[in-house]
């Protein structure tokens, strides 16, 4: 690692940085590479632009220096205590997230919360307006950041901005319950592109803008007037890498752990999946239900099913409740259909390695992705990568973004547990030649539409011009 001194081409401005600062025991400090696909998918573009990242290193007061690694400058944004409580876990994850979201869980509406958020917005968009040079690009991440697109014109109007949002853009009616939503919608249309999964997502937007911020309708649907300035709006479907993880699921390794799985499981005839952060939007009491009442019915076979719940946001309350209620549920069914050595739901509240995670998608023949509402889920397409065989069955909710590309999933309403028992039934015992070819087609949509062409048609979209320096190779 190495200090920061240039000015940056292209920025991208996200939460979280792509690496975690951790403290140890002992007080020392150390960098830990949080690797995701937004991160993947960037990385080449970033270094070949003097490209830096602008974010939050994951700890309160890290008061850590901007450095440069593996040719990437990261540009630490501090959150004190405070700010971490009311602007992250508040108004992102208590206010937003489950507004967002179709009220599945109620809004708190908090004046300290908002103004955290304003506070912090600006703070990120002061830290970009250092950094970003003279006509560069830059591309905000994420519902925490909806404010910082004006923030950032205001004291840079020089630069071209991006604004993508990674999880629903509520129906208009839900949005109009915020007490702040001009400011918000304010705050977007200080993009050049506001990008969402869905194109439902845009159609709200867009009605929104016109009626709470006096935007004008532009030459059709994806476009608004606002300020003398053009704000295009457009869906982007964002992906996974999907062929490195194809790759990784064809290895001897994930192949042998994953028959080792179904070994550990006693070999039964069908495994079913469930792969979520531990979340009250994906619907994992749904499919624990829809499950449970197979069981019940006699109706499951030989079955077996395995849980994987990533802790997260373990401060907020409504993940607090909802962790009791699956454990509960979790501890139900088991106490009624288990036998001495043999559960039949296995629980996991871990985080697990990646090629680990590609083994259970490999041991797996049903898996459940059942989210009440969901941006996309890139859970469901993961398994499909994972499938090298074209074999297994994807259950999946008509409310994730990812239903839209992912039509050949058996496609269920999560609200409807006679509709996922159903459907999960009939994934267990779905003749094999249906399931190859509703497999092979989901394949076909997954490993053409990678993470990779998303990143590119946003910032072929935006504008982003082509790269001045080549590539580095370090
Ligand atoms: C938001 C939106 C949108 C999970 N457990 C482990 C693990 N994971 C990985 C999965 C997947 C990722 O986490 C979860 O992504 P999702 O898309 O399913 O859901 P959110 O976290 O809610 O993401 C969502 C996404 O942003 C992108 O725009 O699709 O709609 O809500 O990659 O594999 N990874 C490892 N161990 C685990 O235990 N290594």
């Amino acid at each position: 690692m190495t200090d920061a001194e240039t000015e940056a081409e292209f920025v991208v401005v996200a939460n979280r940085l792509p690496v975690d600062l951790e403290r140890l025991p002992d007080g020392t400090e150390r960098w830990k590479r949080s690797p995701g696909g937004l991160v993947t998918a960037l990385e080449p573009m970033l270094r070949s632009r003097e490209g830096a990242w602008v974010g939050w290193p994951g700890v309160a007061d890290a008061k850590a220096k901007p450095f440069v690694e593996d040719g990437l400058t990261l540009y630490p944004v501090d959150l004190s205590a405070k700010d971490v409580e009311e602007y992250y876990e508040g108004f992102s994850n208590g206010t937003l997230w489950p507004l967002y979201h179709d009220v599945v869980q109620p809004p708190a509406f908090h004046r300290h919360w908002w103004q955290a958020y304003v506070r912090v917005n600006q703070r990120f968009a002061e830290a970009t307006a250092e950094i970003a040079a003279e006509g560069a690009t830059v591309w905000v991440q994420d519902y925490q950041l909806q404010l910082m697109p004006a923030a950032l014109r205001a004291l840079r109007p020089d630069l071209r901005i991006g604004f993508f949002l990674h999880i629903p853009f509520p129906p208009t009616e839900l949005f109009m319950q915020l007490p702040w939503r001009s400011r918000i919608v304010e705050g977007l249309l200080g993009a050049d592109l506001v990008g969402f999964h869905t194109p439902g997502g845009a159609r709200n937007f867009h009605w929104l803008a016109q009626n709470l911020a006096s935007a004008k309708e532009g030459r059709g649907e994806d476009e608004l007037y606002y300020h003398g300035r053009t704000v295009r709006l457009g869906a982007f479907p964002i992906s996974i890498d999907s062929k490195a993880l194809d790759a990784l699921a064809r290895t001897p390794e994930v192949q042998e752990q994953a028959k080792q799985i179904r070994a550990d499981l006693g070999n039964p005839r069908r495994v079913i999946l469930g792969v979520d952060r531990l979340d009250y939007t994906k619907g994992i009491d749904v499919r624990l239900r829809a499950f449970e009442e197979l069981l019940a019915e006699d109706k499951a076979g030989d079955t077996v099913m395995i849980q994987l719940a990533t802790p997260s946001r373990e401060r907020v309350e409504h993940y607090q409740k909802m962790r009791q209620d699956i454990e509960q549920a979790v501890g139900r069914i088991n106490g009624t259909y288990s036998r001495v050595g043999h559960p039949v739901l296995h629980y996991l509240h871990q985080s697990l390695p990646r090629n680990e995670l590609a083994a259970f998608f490999v041991a797996a023949d049903v898996m459940l992705v059942t989210p009440l509402r969901d941006g996309m889920n890139l859970v469901a397409k993961e398994y499909v990568a994972c499938r090298t065989g074209e074999t297994g069955v994807l259950v999946l909710s008509e409310f994730a973004g990812a239903a839209i590309e992912l039509q050949d999933a058996l496609l269920v309403n999560p609200h409807d547990t006679d509709g996922v028992k159903l459907a999960l039934h009939t994934a267990l015992e779905m003749p094999p030649a249906e399931a190859q070819k509703r497999m092979r087609n989901l394949r076909r949509q997954v490993l053409t539409h990678d993470v990779d062409r998303w990143a590119r048609s946003f910032l072929d979209a935006l504008g982003l011009p082509p790269a001045t320096s080549p590539e580095t190779d370090d």
